[in-house]
């Protein structure tokens, strides 16, 4: 036939337009747009009746955390990300996500040296698998090896496709200092690699944790106390200030704090290159739930430690709304970063049991300590940072921003589907609905014929053993994942294969224009490094 798969009564949404109309989809790839099919046209191909609900390019999670032992997890405080693979795209893929971008870290261990070593382990990780749903990889670098980065960044570029990498300015086993910072960013100048930045000031995280320490001040809440959004604010500051004197492109990374994100848009209106991300815990949390279910002897709130962490009350998170409606946030990620709770390798519980006790675990020696020690004290220094959130991240957005009618829906897709794409180099083929991309949609439920829930973890299908959402009420819910033309969730099914996912190489980022004359002024930057 002429089409594999059409969609009829669809209310297609792209970063800029809505449009009543139909789909057709042939080899994977979009066909065309138009008013109505005739008869033998819908033939031959599977029908699918938007009934007049939104269609949107599926969604691209461009910051998730899968595969991370304890070796290499997400910042060497101990903690093995729970999700592999497997289960970490099985949950996007009921989320309406049809795209993640994960992780491959480097560590300061001598055997991880080579980019290219880390790159390849994490890739047979993934193979070893397989997804249900597309993969590429950003690379985090926690060393400024020039050798290394000379001869390997062009590979990774050329070879692997990938434009992104992250670098921290916290934990002790993963900071650059700032002259550090200088040569990563210098070298991803030169092979037009976009740099991801966490940017928390660890001397004033290290410094306030010891303060905090020495008077008892150790329970899940003060995690909060211990990075206040000063210290995402300094770290905004100074990671600008870098990137302006290399001229390359900055992204910061969960941006947490009204303080942050006023930083980034004094940036973005002198015409830096500078981008930003949020992700739905900064408008669903607040210090308060580090507060919930806090008694001595119970640790329960261990599960909501994130960094940074959410903001301290709900006028922050009104100005972080300003930030997705004016455009200063360019991305909404999840930071899906997976812990078990009361798990050897995830959120202590505060109730001191016998590890050993616990089948089937393996334990190196240093994580062993650390979880008895966070057992008995509940320390939040030797917590993992992280919560799970890959899938809840379009159905959050949608109820709390879109349904609220906060965002439109424009905005929604901008978000959380074709920004990612430009930003990290797979637009056109992803990111929008338009004849030649692939058919990674997601399909929703009209709003009318949608009866709200509740949430509860039991829905979900990470491998995490629970949600920070828990009980908390959606207004709609993906009825349909696509990728490629294939349907891999519908009403509440999975029904892609492990093997649907493939690897997305990534070209350079499709954002960043040429900055403004005064930034590029020689005598305030360094720009003769490029002459
Ligand atoms: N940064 C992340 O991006 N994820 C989890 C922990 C962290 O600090
Ligand atoms: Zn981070
Ligand atoms: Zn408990
Ligand atoms: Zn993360």
């Amino acid at each position: 036939g002429m089409f594999d798969l059409v969609i009829v009564n669809a209310r297609v949404v792209s970063a800029s337009d809505i449009v009543t109309c139909c789909i057709g989809v042939k080899n994977g790839k979009i066909r065309t747009l138009v008013d109505s099919f005739g008869d033998e046209e819908i033939q031959s191909a599977r029908v699918i009746d938007a009934q007049g609900a939104y269609v949107m390019p599926g969604g691209i999670d461009a910051h998730v955390h899968l595969c991370q032992d304890l070796k290499t997890g997400p910042h060497g405080l101990g903690g093995a990300c729970s999700d592999n693979f497997e289960t970490g795209s099985k949950s996007a893929a009921a989320g309406g996500t049809t795209t993640v971008i994960t992780f491959a870290t480097q560590t300061r261990a001598e055997e991880d040296k080579s980019l290219l070593d880390v790159i390849k382990a994490y890739s047979a990780r993934a193979e070893a698998t397989g997804s249900y749903v597309d993969y590429g990889f950003h690379i985090i670098i926690v060393r400024n090896d020039k050798d290394v980065l000379q001869k390997e960044m062009p590979i990774l570029r050329k070879e692997w496709g990938i434009s992104s990498c992250k670098l921290f300015l916290t934990y002790e086993t993963q900071r650059l200092t700032d002259s550090q910072l200088l040569d990563v960013m210098y070298e991803a100048k030169q092979n037009s690699m976009t740099t991801m930045i966490h940017a928390e000031n660890g001397d004033m995280i290290q410094w306030l944790t010891d303060k905090l320490e020495s008077k008892g001040m150790v329970a899940p809440y003060y995690h909060a106390l211990s990075r206040p959004p000063l210290v995402e604010g300094e770290a905004t500051n100074r990671a600008i200030a870098l990137a302006q004197l290399i001229q390359n492109p900055i992204l910061f990374v969960h941006v947490g704090s009204a303080l942050g994100a006023k930083n980034v848009r004094r940036a973005q209106t002198i015409g830096l290159p500078v981008y930003a991300e949020t992700c739905p815990r900064y408008f669903h949390l607040t210090w308060e739930d580090l507060k919930r279910f806090h008694s001595p002897t119970c640790f329960e709130n261990s599960k909501m430690i994130c960094s940074p962490p959410p903001p301290p009350d709900t006028s922050d998170q009104e100005e972080l709304f300003v930030g997705l409606e004016n455009g200063t946030f360019t991305i909404y990620s999840s930071d899906h970063c997976p812990f078990r709770y009361d798990h050897p390798h995830g959120k202590p519980s505060g109730v001191l049991e016998d590890p050993k006790s616990m089948e089937g675990e393996q334990y190196c020696e240093g994580d062993e300590l650390r979880s008895l020690l966070a057992r008995k004290e509940g320390a939040f220094r030797l917590i993992p940072n992280g919560i799970p959130g890959v899938e809840t991240r379009l159905p959050l957005l949608y109820t709390g921003a879109l349904a609220a009618g906060r965002i439109t829906p424009q905005k929604f897709v901008e978000l959380t589907s074709t920004n990612p794409a430009k930003l990290y180099g797979l637009y056109p083929q992803k990111g929008t609905i338009m004849p030649g991309s692939d058919a990674d949609l997601v399909i929703w439920y009209p709003d009318d014929s949608f009866k709200p829930f509740n949430l509860a973890n039991s829905m979900l299908h990470h491998n995490v053993d629970y949600t920070p959402y828990e009980g908390m009420k959606f207004v709609n819910w993906p009825r349909y994942t696509i990728l490629r033309g294939k349907v891999i969730w519908m009403e509440g099914e999975v029904q892609g294969k492990l093997r649907d996912g493939q690897y997305v190489k990534r070209g350079p980022s499709q954002l960043v224009r040429g900055v403004s004359k005064t930034t590029q002024d020689p005598r305030r930057v360094a720009s003769w490094l490029y002459e």
